[in-house]
């Protein structure tokens, strides 16, 4: 099984490779980001919920998401292996993916970190704001994102650095030749 966790800040092209990722390798993707969402726009309790977070730049609480993840693993049994996008977030998710993964005989394969300067985030995050008028992409709220993204997600990579699983990769460039950076990583890690 190939479980891979795509890890970066926000706007560091997570959803856009592994897009290309799940094609490549056959796997299933959970964006958690995605996910909410799609609670959002049902009315949900849930993402009702999750929009008060989301809004303000903010995690939704682990519990929830934890919660969620476990369900939509359970709700595909027969996947070749998942491509994790905008999870783990916090170490307490990073432990709870372990935790779960185990359960079902497996672990994390490989964490794939996209680094970007701040900079080139805020500008592909605002272009997407007023493309796709997401609730989240406007400055305000982006900046609180990162913030949360330095103080919360970042100290997972350590996390991830000492089990050896951790490969960081460029993000900045054309997505081809960002998506043939980490196909060589995870072909490394599979041949
Ligand atoms: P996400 O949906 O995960 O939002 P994101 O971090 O912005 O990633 P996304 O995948 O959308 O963007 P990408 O970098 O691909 O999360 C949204 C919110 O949900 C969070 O803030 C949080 O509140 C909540 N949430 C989600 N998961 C959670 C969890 N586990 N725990 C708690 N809360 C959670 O791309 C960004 C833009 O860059 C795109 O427009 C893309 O076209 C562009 N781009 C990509 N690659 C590029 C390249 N190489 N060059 C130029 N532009 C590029």
């Amino acid at each position: 099984m190939l479980n891979i966790v795509i890890f970066g800040a926000p706007g560091s092209g997570k959803g856009t490779q592994s897009n290309y990722l799940k094609e490549k390798y056959g796997l299933k993707h959970i964006s958690t980001g995605d996910l909410l969402r799609a609670e959002i726009a049902e009315k949900s309790e849930l993402g009702k919920m999750a929009e008060n977070y989301i809004v303000k730049g903010q995690l939704v609480p682990d519990e929830v998401v934890i919660g969620m993840l476990e369900e939509t693993i359970k709700k595909n049994p027969d996947a070749k292996g998942f491509i994790f996008d905008g999870f783990p977030r916090t170490l307490a998710q990073g432990e709870a993916l372990d935790k779960i993964l185990k359960k079902y005989g497996q672990e994390i394969s490989i964490v794939i970190s996209l680094e970007v300067d701040d900079e080139e985030l805020i500008d592909r995050l605002l272009k997407r704001g007023e493309l796709m008028g997401r609730s989240d992409d406007n400055r305000e709220t982006i900046e609180s994102r990162l913030k949360v993204y330095y103080n919360q997600t970042a100290p997972l990579k350590e996390f991830y650095a000492k089990q050896g699983k951790l490969v960081e990769i460029k993000g900045k460039g054309s997505i081809e030749e960002i998506f043939a950076s980490i196909v060589q990583a995870v072909d490394n890690i599979i041949a």
